[in-house]
């Protein structure tokens, strides 16, 4: 079975940036429901209800047709959001991203300003719902987007950080204003983690 991650702080951490109503609700509600509707759609086959989520969608092509969109979107939104959670914190004095990581986001876009940049436009500029993703890609760092509950993972790449502008992560603080959304969500990176993972990978 599935089951649904702790968050690993209190649902008020990322104050005044994300509010505590809608972390609440965003995990709780939503991500919770992913998890139910995954293990739903998963009772009649118990070796994929054993798999890891991450090897689920890694592969879709393996699962039956017949419930393989519903493992896409469901199995897709527990993988996006179990990142999205861990890749937040407390707003820190950390605000850019240090060591190799930094090297790599000079290397690839400049700066890290320029970088910030076209992650905060592309994430303003995806028409509906969907994620901006900042990947590992054949060595090199990308920035992506994906519609709905769909991830990189889902192409074979690695991803360090995501962003979800589905509306329900902003609309009780932020209603349309998306790019306030955005401009606050990068004081609540945790660059920490966002390093580690990219340390794993070199
Ligand atoms: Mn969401």
């Amino acid at each position: 079975m599935f089951t649904l991650p702790d968050l690993p702080y209190n649902y008020n951490a990322l104050e005044p940036f994300i509010d505590e109503k809608t972390m609440q609700l965003h995990h709780d509600a939503h991500h919770a429901v992913y998890v139910k509707n995954l293990n739903d759609v998963l009772a009649n086959f118990p070796d994929l209800l054993d798999a890891n989520v991450e090897d689920l969608i890694k592969n879709l092509g393996k699962i039956p047709e017949e419930i393989r969109t519903k493992v896409r979107n469901n199995g897709g939104q527990h993988a996006n959001h179990s990142l999205f959670w861990v890749i937040m914190a407390a707003p820190s004095q950390q605000n850019i991203p240090s060591g190799n990581l930094l090297d790599e986001i000079n290397k690839n876009f400049e700066s890290f300003d320029k970088f910030k940049d076209k992650f905060t436009s592309s994430a303003v500029a995806l028409f509906g719902s969907g994620w901006i993703w900042l990947n590992v890609n054949d060595g090199r760092l990308e920035i992506s987007t994906t519609p709905n509950g769909d991830s990189p993972i889902m192409q074979g790449k690695v991803s360090l950080l995501n962003l979800d502008v589905w509306e329900h992560a902003y609309y009780l603080k932020y209603q349309n204003k998306r790019k306030d959304y955005v401009d606050a969500w990068w004081s609540v990176v945790n660059w920490k983690e966002v390093e580690k993972r990219f340390e794993k990978l070199i």
